[in-house]
């Protein structure tokens, strides 16, 4: 079978199922949906995998040409994320600095909110998964408050579906919001458009029923 239109995002979505980051079913969504796919980012939960998580990264990164002075890693998950990316950038020959947030104050010791290298310059923000948008909407007002350029994000996989707003659906993503109101750049190693390529490519085993209730779920909460 065809490989699809993006040999590294066929790559990852293999490599999250294999994971088991990656899990079909039924699954509640942060909006409320009935998802029958769940994208578990914490489940990379050992050196080797958090390592070639960190490789997709840096390579969409690199490959997008989109500009960035540093990284910012988002408490908690983006800390290890954006730690394990840095590493990986520098091993391409892109050494960058990296910083992250507390989420607790701390009243003793350094103090303040952020750690690692002072905000400066243009910020790529290291993320999972942008949902609903809200975590992206608090690292960007940090970053901006710091007096640096919230410039750009980076994510393992954009949902492409509808945003709500006061419990509606709207009619654009988050990832959307984010790129045409916030300005920013927006770079994923997979997309949902992605993941049905590759259910559609594995329609003949195990995962068949998972492409006919995912697609049906586009049809539902998909944009574009
Ligand atoms: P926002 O902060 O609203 O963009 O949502 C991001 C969050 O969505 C993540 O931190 C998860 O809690 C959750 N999430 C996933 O991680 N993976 C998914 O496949 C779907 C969700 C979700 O709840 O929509």
């Amino acid at each position: 079978s065809s490989t699809g239109r993006d040999e590294l995002a066929q790559e990852f979505v293999q490599f999250s199922v294999e994971a088991g980051v990656l899990r079909f079913g039924e699954f509640k969504t942060k909006a409320g949906r009935l998802s029958p796919y769940f994208f578990n980012a914490g489940l990379f939960d050992d050196g080797a995998k958090l390592g070639r998580l960190a490789q997709f990264y840096a390579r969409r990164i690199l490959a997008s040409g989109i500009e960035f002075d540093m990284l910012f890693g988002p408490a908690y998950k983006g800390i290890a994320l954006a730690a394990a990316v840095a590493i990986e950038l520098a091993r391409l020959g892109r050494n960058v600095p990296y910083a992250y947030n507390r989420k607790e104050a701390k009243d003793h010791g350094e103090g303040g909110m952020l750690v690692g290298a002072p905000l400066a310059g243009k910020v790529m923000i290291i993320d999972d998964v942008i949902s609903a948008g809200t975590a992206v909407r608090e690292s960007i007002a940090l970053i901006a408050q710091a007096g640096a350029r919230p410039h750009a994000v980076a994510i393992a996989l954009d949902r492409q579906e509808k945003a709500t707003e006061g419990g509606h659906d709207v009619d654009h993503s988050a990832v959307q919001y984010v790129q045409r109101h916030l300005g920013l750049e927006i770079c994923a190693i997979a997309r949902l458009a992605d993941l049905l390529q590759y259910l559609e490519n594995h329609s003949g085993d195990a995962l068949g029923d998972y492409h006919r209730q995912v697609l049906a779920y586009r049809q539902r909460y998909g944009v574009d």
